[in-house]
C-alpha cells in the first residue's frame, strides 16, 4: 500500500518537470506556496504550446489549408480531453473562456439577464470569491434581483442548516464555491444541489479551487454549470472552462458576439452557431486550450485521487506544524478531510503584508491580503490574512521552511 503510493506519487520526480521550481529567490531556493493564485507549469505543457507555435500554428475554424485544419483538430482534441477530465457527457458541453471570472460573468450576463426578473432571488454564500460575487451584485442592482447568503459557521464550514429557510420558491439560482480559496473549506456540492433542484432552482458551482485538486464528475454532481480556470491547474493563463448542461446552454443567448459564433449574418440580422461556438466569439485562445489539454493529460496520469491524497497529507502536516507556533491563528476547518490545499492564517502583532515581505526574503512565496474575498474577511472581522497554498509539487520540508520563516519574521519584528 505504502509502496504503491510512493510509486504513483513521487514528488521529487514531479518537481523535475517544473523548471520554475529550480529557481532561486533572494539567494535561497524558491519555496512556492501560492498555487491557489496560480500554479507553476510543467515542461509538458510548455512544450505542447511551443510545438504548436513552432510548427502547425494557424487560426482555427478559418482555413481549408492543412495547418488550419491541424490546429483546429488539436483545439477540438483539447476540448474532448477536458470534457473527459470532468466527465461531461459530450465535448460540446465544454465552453472555452478566459478564466473562471469570465465564465461566471458569462452566466450572470447570459443566463442571469435572460432568465431572472425582478423579485427573483439568487442564493450565494458568505465565502465567495469576488468573481462569484460582483457579477451577481451588479445583476441584482440592475434587475431588482435579491441576493441571499448561506452563512459561515464558526468552524469555517457553510451552515447548511439554513438551506430549508433560504430555499424559498422565489429562488431561481444558487451559486457557490466548491472549495474556498481562503478557508480551504470543501463543500460537498450535492448537499446544496439536491435541495436547490428540489425547488426548481439552477445551480452554478465555482470549481476554481476544486478542479485542479480533486476528482470532479459533473454528471455525478448533477450541477447545471461548473466553472474553473486553466492557470491554477498547470495550464497557461488566458484559458478557462465553463461546463453547462446542453439544454441550458442551448436556451441561453450569446454573451459576446462577432466572428465564429454565428450561423449566418445579413444586413437585417444574425442567427447563432450551435454550442459551444455560440459562446466563443472571435479567435479563441486555442494554443492555450491545447496547453490546458496537456495539463489535463499530466494530471490524469498522476490520478486525481492521488493528487487529492497528497494535498490532504500536506494540509494535515501544515495544520499540525503551524498550530505549534505561538501567536498564529489558523482559519478554516481543522479537519484535513474537508480542506483543500489553502491554509490562511494571521500572526499576532504582524501585518500579513510585512510577514509576506519577510517570507519572500527567505525565498518563500505566499499570498497576503483579502484574496479577493472581502465579504468573507468582513465576516471574520479581519482585513487581511496570509495564505500558503499547496499543489502536487510541494513537500513537507516546504511546510517546515514556512514555519521557520514565520518564526524568523516574529523575531525580526518583535525584537
Ligand atoms: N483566486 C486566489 O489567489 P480567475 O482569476 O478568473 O482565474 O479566478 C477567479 C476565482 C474564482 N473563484 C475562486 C474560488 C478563486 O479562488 C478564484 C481565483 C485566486 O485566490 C486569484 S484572486
Amino acid at each position: 500500500m505504502v509502496m504503491e503510493k510512493v510509486m504513483t506519487f513521487d514528488v521529487e520526480r514531479i518537481r523535475e518537470d517544473f523548471p520554475a521550481l529550480k529557481s532561486m529567490m533572494h539567494g535561497k531556493p524558491l519555496v512556492y506556496l501560492d498555487s491557489a493564485a496560480s500554479s507553476q507549469k510543467p515542461e509538458q505543457v510548455i512544450a505542447a504550446m511551443d510545438q504548436v507555435y513552432r510548427t502547425v500554428y494557424a487560426n482555427v475554424h478559418r482555413g481549408v489549408y492543412t495547418n488550419s485544419e491541424v490546429s483546429t483538430e488539436l483545439y477540438d482534441q483539447a476540448r474532448a480531453k477536458i470534457a473527459h477530465f470532468i466527465n461531461a457527457s459530450t465535448p460540446e458541453q465544454v465552453i472555452f473562456v478566459r478564466n473562471a471570472t469570465e465564465a461566471l460573468n458569462l452566466l450572470a450576463y447570459s443566463y442571469g439577464r435572460h432568465f431572472l426578473k425582478e423579485g427573483d432571488e439568487v442564493v450565494l454564500t458568505q465565502l465567495e470569491h469576488h468573481a462569484n460575487f460582483v457579477p451577481w451584485l451588479v445583476l441584482a442592482q440592475e434587475r431588482g434581483v435579491k441576493l441571499k447568503y448561506i452563512p459561515l459557521a464558526s468552524d469555517g464550514t457553510l451552515d447548511l442548516s439554513t438551506l430549508p429557510e433560504l430555499l424559498t420558491p422565489r429562488v431561481k439560482l444558487v451559486t457557490f464555491a466548491h472549495v474556498s480559496n481562503v478557508l480551504g473549506t470543501i463543500t460537498d456540492p450535492r448537499l446544496i444541489i439536491e435541495p436547490a433542484h428540489a425547488i426548481g432552482a439552477r445551480v452554478i458551482v465555482d470549481g476554481c479551487q476544486a478542479a485542479p485538486h480533486m476528482p470532479v464528475d459533473v454528471q455525478e454532481l448533477d450541477c447545471d454549470f461548473y466553472a474553473f480556470s486553466g492557470h491554477k491547474m498547470l495550464g497557461p493563463t488566458g484559458i478557462g472552462v465553463l461546463y453547462g448542461k446542453p439544454e441550458l446552454l442551448d436556451a441561453m443567448p450569446p454573451f459576446l458576439t462577432g466572428g465564429d459564433m454565428i450561423n449566418s449574418v445579413s444586413m437585417e440580422g444574425a442567427t447563432w452557431a450551435d454550442v459551444p461556438a455560440k459562446f466563443e466569439a472571435g479567435t479563441p485562445a486555442f494554443v492555450q486550450a491545447i496547453g490546458l489539454g496537456a495539463a489535463v493529460d499530466y494530471l490524469t496520469a498522476l490520478r486525481m485521487d492521488a493528487v487529492r491524497e497528497h494535498e490532504r497529507e500536506l494540509v494535515r502536516y501544515g495544520l499540525e506544524r503551524l498550530s505549534e507556533l505561538s501567536g498564529l491563528t489558523l482559519l478554516g476547518p481543522t479537519d484535513p478531510s474537508i480542506r483543500g490545499g489553502a491554509l490562511s492564517f494571521t500572526v499576532k502583532g504582524i501585518h500579513p503584508h510585512d510577514l509576506g515581505t519577510l517570507l519572500d526574503r527567505e525565498g518563500i512565496a505566499v499570498r497576503t491580503g483579502h484574496h479577493c474575498a472581502q465579504p468573507l474577511h468582513t465576516c471574520l472581522g479581519l482585513t487581511a490574512t496570509a495564505r500558503a497554498s499547496f499543489y502536487i509539487y510541494n513537500e513537507p520540508r516546504e511546510v517546515d521552511a514556512l514555519a521557520e520563516g514565520i518564526e524568523k519574521a516574529k523575531r525580526v519584528l518583535h525584537k
